[in-house]
């Protein structure tokens, strides 16, 4: 807001304010130092130019234009849509109304998954609020946007330096109709190990509040034991909980006889037990072949009375023919993204899965113009985030056998290509899958999949085959995230932890069998808020003590970026990641009605020290800015 500080507040004048606004308006404690935020700026955008942006090979800045919008009216009414329906009469309505359609719903993904499988998760919160609005002017007949969760939080911090929770509250804002879906790793939250329960449920509650509708629950051994509290947490709260189950193997190869149908169907009505308002089911690698898509969902159709919502990865190409299918045995829900956003590793298309409903009774009830429409949206920001792809460039029905979930692939290629072995990216993709045989056929997904990925690299990087896992390994330091896994401390697996190779991993120490959450000290909430108050020195908001416990060095790191060069997520894309061009000049917004003009005048030599001073003008006033070259 314009006027910052809490007495200035508007809200605070009028008396409109309770906890919840405190917590969603950080910037109320926000006292500008002026140590200025100009300064900051260019010190942000000299060091990018100079040495590019952090962790990536310094690039060229590429020309491109602004991205295409959707002809909507700016001052027209937003339609009602499920969150309505959700806030006025609950959740067992919502599933009850969506079991009762005769078409099927949609899930868009665009927002979270599709980005996290397609570009790492770098899609920042200012081009993904930009067409929240009219996504929800266009799309009201959405079931939900998946738009938080999975990967999106951490990446926010670690990479993009700026805050989740402000990219919720402000799709929310701008988006006030659809329900609002987040992926979440049951015990494990957004992170990659388990927590305690008493942080589990304060997460829960705080994002109920901040906006999300939908949680979909899962956790990454489908182990039921470890999903219970977090769906309990989001019932607590008059929220959605679509406890899901993560679909592996294949249930039409005889010989896989692992997780085969009667597996999935037992484990359905145990989520259902539990209090599940919608059955989950995340086939996060697109394993999930059209014909077994259609025997799955017509037995669970017969088996639990909650609605179905089925999620899976287009990388093999065969998305759409699953879906089909899926939808013929009566699946209610399907994930999709948009059209330009979608294939690959990314959901199958919004839009191309409508017309292969022509003349189906089941075709979903969405205005497929206005889809294509926000597709050109996005087409044009995919742009921004080129140096993300994967490089993945055709169906790859080679994911049948390596299993790799679509948001973990380019994401593991990113930590092969940051550990020297891009040029052995097939064979981390085949020891992947030798990894997974090795751990008794895991059900892979964050963190599981983490451990499964962490593994196969270390072996690849060691140059080490299976054989020498056994014959040497007392004497090999194993990753992190293995040992953890081995200990039990994700949970446990179906069927247990094969045995012998437990013993090598845990050279002796015992395992444990309960849920990690019940062994962990609960979060002492008062003293970490005093913790951190003095090591920020400013007031700390129950989304920073959430954080902080999560990953007090994301956080703190995050912090530390945000000392130095202030608040970069009002800087336009291109600027963030490339710097600027000798002779540019660009209007940043740094709050609402104050505008910086900040134009590249010429960057100097390199002095002996090893710094290069960079001449700006900031509002047409000379400024000089030095930095290290790091080059
Ligand atoms: C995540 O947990 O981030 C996932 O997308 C798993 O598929
Ligand atoms: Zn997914």
């Amino acid at each position: 807001p314009f006027l910052e500080n809490v007495i200035l507040h508007s809200k605070f004048l009028n008396g409109e304010y309770d906890t919840t606004f405190i917590d969603q308006s950080p910037e109320l404690f926000v006292f500008p130092k002026r140590k200025d935020r100009g300064t900051k700026m260019l010190s942000y955008i000299a060091s990018t130019t100079v040495n590019g942006f952090q962790g990536t090979e310094k690039k060229k800045k590429p020309a491109l234009h602004k991205p295409r919008m959707p002809d909507v009216k700016p001052y027209t009414d937003i339609p009602r849509g499920t969150k309505q329906m959700l806030d006025e009469q609950g959740p067992d309505a919502v599933a009850n109304w969506l079991k009762a359609q005769d078409r099927v719903l949609y899930t868009d993904t665009t927002f979270r998954d599709a980005h996290q499988s397609l570009l790492a998760t770098r899609i920042r919160s200012k081009d993904l609020e930009h067409i929240a609005e009219p996504t929800a002017k266009l799309l009201p007949e959405l079931f939900s946007v998946e738009m938080w969760g999975g990967a999106t939080f951490d990446v926010s911090y670690r990479f993009l330096k700026e805050d989740p929770w402000q990219r919720l509250i402000h799709m929310r804002d701008k988006m006030p109709n659809v329900l609002f879906q987040m992926l979440l790793r049951a015990s494990n939250a957004v992170g990659y190990k388990n927590y305690p329960d008493n942080l589990i449920r304060e997460f829960v509650e705080k994002s109920s509040q901040a906006g999300i509708d939908v949680f979909r629950i899962f956790d990454s051994l489908n182990w039921v034991e470890g999903m219970t509290l977090a769906i309990e947490a989001v019932r607590n709260n008059d929220k959605i909980a679509e406890a899901s189950m993560c679909y592996t193997g294949d249930i039409l190869d005889p010989s896989r006889t692992k997780y085969d149908l009667n597996y999935y169907v037992n484990l359905a009505k145990e989520l259902e037990n539990a209090g599940s308002h919608i059955l989950g089911i995340k086939d996060m690698a697109g394993l999930l072949k059209p014909e077994a898509a259609y025997q799955l969902i017509s037995s669970l159709k017969e088996s639990v009375d909650i609605p179905i919502h089925l999620h899976t990865h287009d990388t093999s190409g065969n998305g759409i023919f699953t879906y089909a299918r899926a939808i013929e045995a009566g699946v209610d829900a399907v994930d999709v993204a948009a059209s330009s956003m979608a294939g690959l590793t990314s959901q199958p298309s919004a839009t191309s899965l409508y017309h292969a409903l022509e003349g189906n009774k089941r075709q979903p009830n969405i205005n497929v113009n206005a889809y294509e429409d926000l597709g050109l949206y996005w087409h044009d920001i995919r742009k921004y985030y080129q140096d993300f792809e994967s490089g993945m460039m055709a169906p790859n029905s080679e994911v049948y056998d390596h299993e790799m979930p679509g948001g973990q692939y380019s994401n593991l290629q990113q930590q092969a290509k940051a550990v020297g072995l891009e040029d052995r990216w097939d064979e981390v993709k085949k020891m992947y899958r030798r990894v997974n045989d090795m751990f008794g056929d895991l059900v892979k997904v964050t963190p599981s999949s983490k451990v499964v990925g962490d593994m196969a690299l270390f072996m690849v990087q060691n140059n080490l085959n299976e054989d020498d896992i056994y014959e040497q390994g007392e004497s090999i330091d194993f990753p992190d995230s293995v040992i953890e896994f081995f200990e039990g401390y994700l949970g446990q697996p179906y069927k247990g932890f094969p045995q012998e190779l437990q013993r090598i991993i845990l050279k002796g120490r015992n395992p444990i069998v309960r849920r990690p959450g019940e062994l962990l000290d609960p979060v002492d909430f008062k003293d970490l808020k005093e913790t951190l108050f003095h090591k920020l020195d400013r007031q700390i908001t129950s989304f920073d003590m959430i954080t902080y416990a999560l990953y007090p060095k994301v956080f703190m790191d995050y912090h530390q970026f945000y000392e130095q060069y202030g608040d970069m997520s009002v800087l336009d894309t291109l600027t963030f990641f490339y710097g600027m061009r000798l002779g540019e000049e660009i209007d940043i917004e740094i709050e609402q009605g104050k505008t910086l003009i900040v134009k590249l005048v010429s960057i100097g030599e390199p002095q002996a020290d090893g710094t290069r001073v960079v001449y700006f003008e900031l509002n047409g006033q000379p400024r000089e800015i030095v930095v290290k070259d790091d080059s």
